[in-house]
């Protein structure tokens, strides 16, 4: 153990992009604080960023050697860097020899950093020659890329965090805010709490935590956004609430917009929408005549089949009143991932080229190619990411490097996905963990670097760009991204282009970054006179800052004039058109999905601290209270949803947040914590044409009762993270057999346990033995048990020094959560050890924990509201809400503070 140490860097989360400082004893990371002096959120952090330590905590699990598996079917296999370099490099450059360079692909993420996504883009595009080289930002960020380019001329967004300061009127569109941007939110209601004028409209379907805290919350349809925005132009041209000089002087295509929404007129939209006219012109009018009017969206407008035309249609609004450019005043689109932004700098997808240049376009090609020496680059456009997998499906791509993201859970269709890796080739899996759903499927295994061991940059929301900073070295044998794509590029080179000028001479990530930067020069995005020793040391800047200056551009378009050809912004004419998959007879339910509060996405991460289940414990189907009255459904029954594409298992929950004849899902929940791969099982992948973003937020489903009629439920409480992953691992493999099931944390830091909810169709003797073996409930003399094979009933239960440490309830269930409960009790045992049987033994309640950071449960907070308190009391006395303030919005909705009714 050495010195106690400080590096400041930034979360590995949200697009915010908030700065840590990360405390470690040059070994160990010991803590993560909010960095003050980062200009995205002054100190504070939300329940993820505050968890980060402990997740950085231990390297059990990760991926810590490179590994192959000499047969597909056999277990992977350590081997040496060199190896497995030459191995990859070898293979990969006889796939391009055989079959030309459009038979490799590389799939990357917007959790890379920058210097990572360029070293790849510049491998794909400029050593391999081909284009096939796209990102999870495909499914995340295309369309409002699409959506700037056309309409303002430039991708990224004109506005910045101030905006949230200065904003009179804020329109949330298909973003959840309190849940996915939390540090963000809070600065929203800090600015409401300075000026209780400020109005909120949120448009979504559910009503969120976001949702309840608005002014005006627009319950709509799923997919209508577009007739939305239509119908509140209509109406505003109706009454006159335009800004004709804007519109005049630095817009063209009005006229053709107007003759569009001629034939949306508010009460048309409404009907389509599902809303009332009166709350369409309502927000409409709030919009319009606002000092200030800042539109924050994000997945509910770009994961559609029409995702971009959603961007559209919104940023026709801000056009038509001239709500940009000026302080408070835009269309803020949020980013994601901590870099999808960085992502779209380097042009790390296969529709783009380098500092926001374009595949189509010759000049730009021949720009970049003559930056790198190359002799040209390719010229046909790239396969998007969903094309790319039923490309390797149906073997026109033989190779696929996969880099820093899940596909096999977060890729819509997931069968088609595992159809692709098991057709291909060669699938090479990049990652930080060793047990993803997507490295089962790896031939090579890469062990990557991960946040708090690497270093680069990332740019957020804001188009700020920080650093990325190292507080400890990787575990085993990972390496940095960056590094790895330069290894296996140096060896390509010498195979493929062998004699050409060294494209991969780099030995740090300043020198990826400086190379960087000298491509965006006198780009829109140009950062010439930005660089790591200015980022030092005059902290986080926002891009543009050419050079000959020393700070960026907080605002873009200020004077009017866009990065279009002629200057001017762009209407877009945006017809309605409604999801790609219209519900039917057979498949009457709407589907949407999105994110929890605490998990991130396929929770490689987050699924490793107990307290990030407290929140939202098992994943739920989210339904009406009279949808599953009329099918004869109760709360907690298994319920079978399916699609076209595929079926899952899921418990339902009933809640009135969501109208009647939608259903919603969290994303989270994969194929290492379900029996299933999640609701990616039955997403469809149909996509924008435009921007090729698949919608993710919708499809149509039908829901039946699942008979699964013998339950088990077990817990085991776990010594540390390393006994937590052996042990999960060891039930993972008992959770393909079951009709559902989910595997789970409960407790916190101090005492944890893993929990499994499973549920067959009929006992299982031999499943409930494997069970039991991975439970270690059979070598325990401490084991107390009693079975009723007839009526498959088993009950165990094991001490280990006068204190419960494990269960296993099969065929008779009903007191596990107490069971549960009891064992997170850090109290001995006492009296007969017999009574762990009786349903009595302690009361049984199902307890949310609503405040993560202090541990406070919903009946804690349910009864101090009874006995009237509100937030601020809830504060003092229990503590809630005091720590990141993530639960706030979700404790003023239990005072009955939320300003709508529900
Ligand atoms: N806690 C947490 N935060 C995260 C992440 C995470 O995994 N966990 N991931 C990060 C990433 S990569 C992203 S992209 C962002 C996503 O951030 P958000 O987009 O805010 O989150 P989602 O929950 O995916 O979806 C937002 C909302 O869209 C609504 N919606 C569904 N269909 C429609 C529709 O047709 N129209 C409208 N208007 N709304 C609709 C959903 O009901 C949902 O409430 O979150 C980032 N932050
Ligand atoms: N149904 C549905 N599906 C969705 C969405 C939805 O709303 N609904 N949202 C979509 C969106 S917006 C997104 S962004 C995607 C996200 O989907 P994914 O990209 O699949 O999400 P993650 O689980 O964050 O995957 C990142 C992986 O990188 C690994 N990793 C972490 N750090 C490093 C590192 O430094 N290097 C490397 N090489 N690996 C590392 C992690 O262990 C993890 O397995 O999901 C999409 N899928
Ligand atoms: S809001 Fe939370 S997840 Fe996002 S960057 Fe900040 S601390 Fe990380
Ligand atoms: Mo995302």
């Amino acid at each position: 153990m050495g010195e106690l140490r400080t590096t400041a860097s930034t979360c590995c989360y949200c697009g915010v992009g908030c700065g840590v400082l990360i405390d470690s004893d040059g070994e160990r990371i010991v803590g993560v604080r909010g960095d003050p002096d980062h200009p995205a959120n002054a100190g504070k952090l939300c329940s993820k960023g505050l968890s980060l330590a402990l997740t950085a905590q231990s390297d059990a699990g990760r991926a810590l050697l490179p590994s192959w598996r000499p047969r597909r079917g056999e277990a992977l296999q350590p081997i040496g860097w060199d190896e497995a370099y030459d191995h990859v490099a070898a293979r990969l450059a006889a796939i391009v020899r055989r079959h030309g360079p459009d038979a490799v692909a590389f799939y990357v993420s917007g959790q890379l950093l920058t210097e990572d996504y360029y070293v790849f883009n510049k491998l794909a595009k400029g050593l391999v020659g081909t284009n096939n080289i796209d990102t999870n930002s495909r499914l995340c960020m295309s369309s409002a890329v699409t959506g700037y380019k056309l309409a303002l001329g430039a991708d990224g967004p004109p506005t910045c965090y101030e905006d949230l300061d200065h904003a009179r009127t804020v329109l949330l569109a298909g973003s959840n805010m309190a849940y996915a941007h939390p540090v963000l939110y809070r600065r929203l209601e800090a600015a409401r709490a300075a000026d209780p004028e400020v109005r909120w409209i949120v448009v979504d379907p559910r009503r969120t935590d976001t949702a309840a805290m608005a002014d005006l919350h627009l319950q709509i349809q799923p997919g209508t956004d577009v007739a939305l925005f239509n119908g509140m132009l209509h109406h505003l041209i109706w009454e006159g609430w335009l800004d004709p000089a804007h519109i005049g002087l630095h817009t063209e295509g009005f006229d053709e917009v107007k003759r569009l929404v001629r034939d949306m007129p508010p009460a048309a939209a409404a009907a389509l929408c599902g809303i009332r006219e009166q709350d369409l012109c309502q927000a409409a009018e709030w919009f319009a005549r606002s000092p200030a009017s800042l539109s924050l969206y994000c997945m509910g407008l770009n994961q559609s089949s029409h995702g971009t035309d959603k961007n559209l249609a919104l940023i026709n609004l801000h056009l038509a009143t001239g709500q940009i450019g000026r302080p408070g005043a835009g269309p803020f689109s949020l980013t994601g991932q901590p870099n999808a932004m960085g992502g779209r700098e380097v042009g790390g997808m296969a529709t783009m080229l380098a500092a926001h240049r374009d595949i189509g376009n010759a000049a730009h090609r021949e720009e970049v190619a003559a930056f790198w020496q190359v002799g040209d680059l390719s010229a046909r456009p790239g396969l998007t990411a969903v094309d790319m997998f039923d490309a390797l499906a149906d073997g026109q791509v033989k190779a696929v490097w996969i880099t820093c993201t899940n596909p096999v859970h977060s890729l819509p269709n997931i069968e088609v996905v595992r159809k692709a890796l098991r057709q291909a080739e060669l699938v090479i899996v990049q990652e930080a963990y060793a047990d993803t759903d997507t490295v089962a499927y790896a031939d090579v295994l890469l062990p990557a670097a991960s946040w708090g061991e690497k270093e680069g940059t990332v740019t957020n929301s804001e188009r700020r760009i920080s650093r990325v900073r190292p507080a400890v070295a990787p575990p085993g044998q990972a390496r940095a991204d960056w590094r790895i794509a330069a290894d296996v590029g140096r060896r390509m080179q010498a195979l493929l282009k062998p004699g050409t000028p060294e494209l991969f001479p780099y030995t740090g990530p300043r020198e990826i970054f400086d190379e960087h930067r000298a491509l965006t020069v006198g780009r829109d995005l140009d950062i010439g006179g930005l660089d790591y020793a200015l980022l030092d040391a005059a902290g986080p800047q926002q891009w543009p800052l050419p050079a000959g200056q020393v700070r960026g551009q907080a605002r873009r378009y200020t004077d009017h004039r866009y990065a279009t050809a002629s200057g001017k912004a762009r209407f877009q004419p945006t017809p309605y058109r409604p999801v790609a998959v219209a519900t039917s007879a057979r498949y009457p339910f709407h589907l949407t999905t999105g994110r929890l509060r605490d998990q991130w996405h396929g929770m490689s991460r987050t699924g490793r601290v107990a307290r990030a289940f407290s929140h939202a414990p098992e994943p739920t189907l989210d339904m009406h209270p009279d949808d599953a009255a009329r099918r004869g459904l109760a709360e907690g029954d298994l319920v079978r949803v399916a699609s076209r594409d595929g079926q899952l298992v899921l418990p339902l929950r009933l809640t009135d947040e969501l109208p009647s004849g939608s259903l919603f899902a969290a994303m989270h929940w994969s194929g290492r914590f379900m029996n299933s791969g999640g609701i990616n099982e039955i997403s469809n992948a149909a996509v924008d044409a435009k921007s090729f973003q698949p919608e993710l937020k919708h499809s149509a489903v039908r829901v039946e009762k699942a008979e699964l009629g013998w339950r088990v439920r077990a817990a085991i409480l776990v010594a540390d993270q390393r006994d937590m992953v052996e042990r999960r691992s060891r039930l993972q493999s008992l959770l393909s057999a079951c009709g559902y099931a989910s595997l789970g944390l409960r407790g916190d830091e101090s005492r944890a346990a893993l929990a499994l909810t499973a549920a067959l169709a009929a006992p299982d003797e031999a499943w409930l033995a494997a069970l039991a073996a991975a439970l270690g409930m059979d070598a325990s003399p401490d084991v107390l048990e009693y079975q009723d094979r007839r009526q498959g009933v088993r009950k165990c239960a094991r001490w280990r020094s006068e204190r419960l440490d494990a269960f296993l309830l099969a065929g008779d269930a009903a007191h596990a959560d107490a069971l549960a409960q009891r064992l997170l009790d850090p109290a001995p045992w006492t009296g007969s050890r017999l009574r762990v049987f009786t349903p009595d033994a302690a009361p049984a309640v199902r307890d949310r924990v609503v405040c993560q950071c202090k541990s406070v449960s919903e009946s804690a907070i349910h009864a101090a509201v009874a006995r009237g308190a509100d937030v601020a009391a809830l504060k003092s006395t229990l503590g809630c809400g005091t720590v990141c303030g993530s639960c706030v919005p979700e404790l003023t909705r239990m005072c009955g503070g939320a300003r709508l009714s529900a």
